[in-house]
């Protein structure tokens, strides 16, 4: 057993999402995203038919929940802007929304906590989905007007904005493995969005620079993009082929938008073996320009898993796609049964290391790591809270390799956990609970905490916890 003492000047908060939280999806003006689309064509896709429509009703509760996590000690909270809320169908600032998160922003910073603000959490509104979402480059010229009107609305009241969240997984979930609607399988298609929302995250930290020379934007804020980083592992004894596998794997998901935010481009090898294999993307002339544009002041990281790749047996599936990598199992992993994600603490010191080593200058902090139960309910003790020892141990046991990697020279700020009250899983609902605070659906959505939020609470208290982890 050891005692991990944080840094100092290390800040510990909560992440969430609008689309995840907010519920009230039709009030005040709001627009359809293309969640409420989806729930209203088909509500069998989503667990216990639970759509887009309540979120975990963060919009009529917001006080309290603030209050909730100061209560908990916590210092800071991420959560997005929607755009279906903030702006009208004519791309015009609904006053009704403006005024829902200028109220948010007011009595988070009156409570202590700093909002960290994306601007984008895969909730495309559905009429711009209409004109082609993210294959469409008025979309991308959509998304710098609406960054323009955010930065100049809240510029005075939020210090830290972060243009997108994990861009690469509306892409995939949209337009490759079909999981979310419109449920397309389309390896052009999906890296057409994943570079077309490249653009428009350069774009977004263009307006951003202006917005902060014209002194609209504060002059103590930055600018950031929240990415899922995922290290990239194959197994002990690689052939070249594997090797390969793991190059293009880290290229597509991490190195693309480590590049992008560092370098203001794109790597290289990607896109060469992404013209080999016939893919196009649509580049035009000036584009080179746009992406100079995206380089931030810090990165977001959102880690739940390793990615795990070994050679794949096939270089197309059978609907003719290409496929650079297939799942390695490793033989060692530890699951989270109910999300099928493998639970890995080191890969957070792994990832510090490869970001202290790779690119020296970036400050960056983890902007989600979190760990969702089904079924919590059967572990309700007699005093009627959740006992939840396995969120202890996974956010010991994170937050242990992450004090490491900080000790070693990587340049981690702080730990956002995902998400310190139960909210709305997309698709799986609330199946899977994450919260160090239980959201009773079947009670008016009645907050209570669960046993884990009294260590939660001692940790934010004395900057140290015990872990039996390695040495
Ligand atoms: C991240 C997303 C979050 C959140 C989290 C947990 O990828 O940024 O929005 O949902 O994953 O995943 P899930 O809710 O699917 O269990």
């Amino acid at each position: 057993m050891s005692v991990v003492r944080l840094p100092e000047g290390f800040f510990l908060g909560a992440a969430m999402s609008g689309a995840q939280t907010e519920g009230a999806y039709a009030v005040g003006g709001k627009l359809e995203s293309l969640w409420d689309t989806w729930s209203d064509l088909d509500i069998g896709s989503f667990t216990n038919k639970v759509g887009s429509y309540v979120g975990n009703d963060f919009y009529h509760c917001y006080e309290a929940d603030i209050d909730l996590l100061k209560g908990l000690g916590l210092t800071s909270f991420r959560t997005s802007i929607q755009w279906s809320r903030l702006l009208d169908r004519d791309g015009q600032v609904n006053p009704e929304g403006a005024a829902f998160y200028h109220r948010l922003f007011a009595y988070a910073r009156k409570a202590g906590l700093e909002p960290f603000v994306t601007l984008y959490h895969f909730d495309m509104p559905t009429y711009l989905y209409r004109r082609g979402g993210w294959e469409s480059r008025d979309v991308v010229e959509a998304y710098a007007s609406y960054a323009r009107k955010a930065f100049a609305e809240f510029g005075q009241e939020v210090r830290y904005w972060f243009t997108f969240n994990e861009p690469i997984v509306e892409p995939e979930n949209r337009y490759l493995t079909g999981e979310w609607y419109p449920h397309v399988r389309d390896f052009q298609r999906c890296r057409t969005c994943q570079y077309d929302i490249s653009l428009a995250h350069s774009l977004g930290v263009w307006e951003y620079r202006r917005a902060k020379e014209a002194g609209v934007v504060r002059a103590d804020s930055r600018i950031g993009l929240v990415s899922s980083f995922a290290p990239a592992y194959t197994r002990d004894d690689p052939s070249e082929a594997d090797l390969a596998a793991l190059r293009m794997s880290d290229g597509i998901s991490n190195r693309w938008w480590l590049d992008l935010v560092t370098k203001g481009s794109l790597p290289e090898d990607v896109m060469d073996e992404f013209a080999s294999t016939g893919v196009e993307l649509g580049i035009r002339p000036g584009d080179d320009e746009i992406l100079s544009r995206g380089v931030v002041d810090w990165l977001g990281c959102n880690y739940y898993q390793p990615n795990r790749v070994q050679a794949p047996a096939r270089p197309t599936g059978d609907d003719g796609q290409p496929i650079f990598a297939d799942p390695y199992v490793w033989p060692d992993r530890v699951m989270n049964e109910s999300r099928g994600w493998e639970i890995y603490p080191k890969g957070l010191y792994d990832f510090g290391l490869k970001i202290r080593d790779e690119y020296p200058d970036l400050e960056w902090y983890v902007s989600e790591n979190g760990i969702g139960i089904e079924g919590e309910d059967a572990n309700r003790g007699a005093d009627g809270l959740i006992a939840d020892d396995y969120r202890v141990d996974f956010v010991a046991g994170h937050l242990a390799w992450l004090v490491r990697a900080v000790s070693e020279g990587s340049r981690c700020r702080g730990y956002h956990y995902w998400a310190v009250i139960d909210n709305w899983s997309w698709n799986h609902a609330f199946k899977n609970r994450y919260g160090f605070v239980e959201v009773d659906l079947a009670h008016g959505y009645e907050r209570r905490p669960k046993a884990s939020a009294a260590w939660l609470r001692d940790v934010t208290r004395t900057r140290e916890f015990e872990w039996e982890g390695a040495e």
